[in-house]
């Protein structure tokens, strides 16, 4: 299951490149958008990017693969995840069925701190056990950088179990993997009605404690009437600027907190959910350069009927990025690809944004856009060949994993179309 595959070191000729997802170096004027481009790979990272007929003489030598058309994309970024935790919860989804609502369940002792129980009992084996398998649902379908985000130990060693599996799973998967202390996700048991406490402690103990073992790439909290308030926020964003560390936000989910205002002044990467962003947080977010990052499947799993104000961040030109927020609670999602349809048809998306939503955007919400997202020169090798007949298919099908082939960190992990015909068996990813 390790990131077993063949080295992408190579000429990948003939492939249909998404505009605006990859990046040439050279522009002759007479090659039109659309055009077929040439990829070249040399000991794992990309070198040159051009139309397919310009591919200079130098690459010769190389292993020359014939993408044969195949419509390319970068590696695909699930910025948003709460992949590591004991348990499930299918009997709240019963329970909502039944008409509670999330806040309700919550409040009823289910929710997070249901997942807090299993996640404190789970050794850190067990934990890598129960996510790997998540993980690989993702992988199958060109996930090529994950954030992952702890908040289901909420005492130091089991935050830190979580935390040091993400980073785990990232070696044995061979997958860029972001890691995101989330201690300030919910009131833990023993400090209910203590929250003032329970913060100080996630500020002054846990966060640099778990930072000085490099566990920390950046720092999020859940700011809602159910979780944290404004000023404890912005108290754990102290600590991480402190620091030096990255802030993101679960922002105006279910109510409008002023939270994305609050992360846009400390300069967030991203602002996550915003379903009642208002007009001031777009602007806030538009000046700090922070991302949206939609999450329909919480959208869908909760039934809300807030839309975000995808009209306004457009007009704003806030970058949105799309992710599937996969957790046991609320969006119990294993498909980036399904999160991308979702967007489209809940939020209206256009196809082109939300396919950069799941690359360009994504990467960004994750301070990667520099490595990530884009398929162009001086980057890991990251990238999809998808077996489809136009971009919007990527968009379109519900619940279909299309046998790809894979690029991820400079190998071939899948090879669904058949162009090396070396690597090993899809399932495998
Ligand atoms: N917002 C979410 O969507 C998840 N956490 C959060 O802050 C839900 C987490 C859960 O219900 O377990
Ligand atoms: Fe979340």
């Amino acid at each position: 299951m390790a990131s077993k595959g063949s080295l992408a070191d190579g000429v990948w000729r003939a492939l249909r490149p998404v505009p605006g997802l990859v990046q040439p170096d050279v522009v002759l004027p007479d090659v039109a958008d659309g055009a077929l481009v040439a990829v070249v790979v040399a000991q794992g990272q990309v070198c040159w990017v051009g139309p397919n007929d310009a591919v200079p003489a130098a690459y010769a030598a190389l292993p020359q693969w014939d993408g044969g058309g195949a419509l390319a994309t970068p590696g695909l970024v699930d910025c948003h995840t709460h992949l590591v935790y004991g348990g499930q919860r299918a009997n709240e989804f019963a329970m909502r069925l039944a008409g509670a609502t999330y806040e309700e369940v919550a409040r009823a002792g289910g929710g997070i701190v249901s997942s807090v129980k299993a996640t404190r009992a789970a050794t850190e084996d067990e934990l890598f056990a129960l996510a790997a398998p998540r993980l690989q649902a993702l992988l199958q379908e060109g996930v090529c950088a994950i954030e992952i985000k702890s908040g289901y130990g909420l005492a130091l060693e089991h935050e830190r179990k979580q935390l040091r599996v993400a980073r785990r799973l990232g070696e044995a998967f061979g997958v860029t993997v972001c890691t995101t202390f989330l201690g300030a996700h919910a009131l833990p048991p023993e400090y209910m009605g203590r929250s003032q406490a329970y913060t100080d402690l996630v500020c002054n103990e846990m966060l640099p404690a778990l930072a000085a073992e490099g566990l920390v790439d950046a720092v999020d909290v859940f700011c809602e009437r159910i979780a944290f308030t404004l000023a404890e926020t912005e108290q754990v964003f102290q600590a991480a600027q402190k620091l030096g560390i990255p802030v993101k936000l679960h922002a105006e989910q279910l109510s409008d907190m002023g939270g994305s205002a609050l992360a846009a002044r400390y300069g967030a990467l991203s602002c996550d959910h915003i379903e009642h962003l208002s007009a001031d947080g777009i602007a806030a977010m538009q000046s700090a350069g922070t991302v949206a990052v939609l999450l329909p499947g919480a959208y869908y799993t909760l039934r809300d009927t807030q839309l975000p104000p995808i009209a306004a961040l457009r007009a704003a030109g806030v970058p949105m990025a799309v992710s599937t927020d996969h957790n046991p609670g609320t969006s119990p999602a294993l498909s980036l690809l399904l999160m991308a349809n979702m967007a489209c048809t809940l939020f209206r998306l256009t196809v082109p944004e939300a396919l950069a939503g799941i690359t360009t955007h994504a990467a960004r919400a994750l301070g990667l856009q520099d490595s990530h997202g884009l398929i162009a020169s001086g980057r890991p090798a990251n990238f999809v060949l998808w077996p489809v007949a136009e971009a919007a298919e990527l968009a379109y099908w519900l619940g279909h994993k299309p046998a790809a082939t894979i690029v991820r960190q400079g190998l071939v992990v899948a090879d669904g179309l058949g162009v090396c015909a070396v690597a090993g068996d899809h399932h495998g990813v």
